[in-house]
């Protein structure tokens, strides 16, 4: 179920839209067809307090409409607070330990790693999935590190072949396929969609070259 989940995983803060309304992109992601969605309001500009309280509020509302989970990124207490479906976490955010306890079982929490070692430790707190980047080079992540292609991927995901795997990073619907011929379950993107002139059209074909790629519908 949560590998489906991965499948077209898209993230998104209010600053990440450019002149569009963020809740437009969002809600024509949606309908394009992705499978999950991460509130990321991060870097200069981004909402904090009550605003991205509320902020974070109108997408849950959202993605309930199309039944899509919705998960706050690094956060703990928003998550809590307007009760999404999960938490995702980074390295430098709050130990997944410490995470893990605050959520319990019954929230996603999702990791993400860049070595063996990141990945064993997200295992022994039950990570549900691991996001693993960048693949390609962004520049929606100041931060980011050097970009890794797909090779980890691969190495992870034949070690552990039960555990859903998301790739990230530059990744576009041109692309994505090395990611899941690597053997990740899904792809995350921020620009591909969020920056994309029509965000719904660019939802809708990514999604239809992902499922004929899985041979699925
Ligand atoms: N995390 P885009 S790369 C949020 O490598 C994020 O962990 C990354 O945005 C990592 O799809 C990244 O526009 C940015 O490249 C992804």
């Amino acid at each position: 179920m949560i590998k489906k989940m991965l499948r077209l995983y898209f993230i998104m803060g209010s600053t990440n839209t450019g002149t569009a309304d963020p809740l437009d992109v969002l809600e024509a992601a949606l309908r394009g067809g992705v499978t999950c969605f991460q509130l990321r309001e991060k870097g200069p500009g981004a909402l904090s307090g009550n605003e991205k309280q509320k902020f974070a509020e109108a997408c849950k509302k959202l993605c309930g409409l199309y039944n899509v989970p919705f998960i706050v990124n690094d956060d703990v207490d928003l998550a809590i607070a307007v009760d999404a479906d999960g938490v995702h976490i980074g390295q430098d955010d709050e130990h997944a330990k410490v995470v893990r306890e605050q959520i319990g079982t019954h929230k996603i929490l999702g990791v993400s790693t860049h070595t063996e070692n990141e990945v064993k430790e997200a295992l022994v707190v039950s990570a549900d999935y691991i996001g693993m980047g960048p693949v390609y080079a962004t520049s929606s992540k100041a931060d980011a590190k050097p970009v890794a292609g797909t090779d980890m991927i691969r190495t992870i995901a034949n070690a552990y072949p039960d555990l859903p795997i998301v790739g990230i990073g530059g990744i576009t619907s041109t692309n994505f396929t090395p990611v899941i011929e690597a053997g990740a379950a899904g792809v995350s993107v921020i620009s591909a969609i969020a920056a994309a002139g029509n965000p719904f059209v660019a939802a809708c074909d990514f999604k239809k070259a992902i499922d004929s790629i899985l041979n699925e519908e």
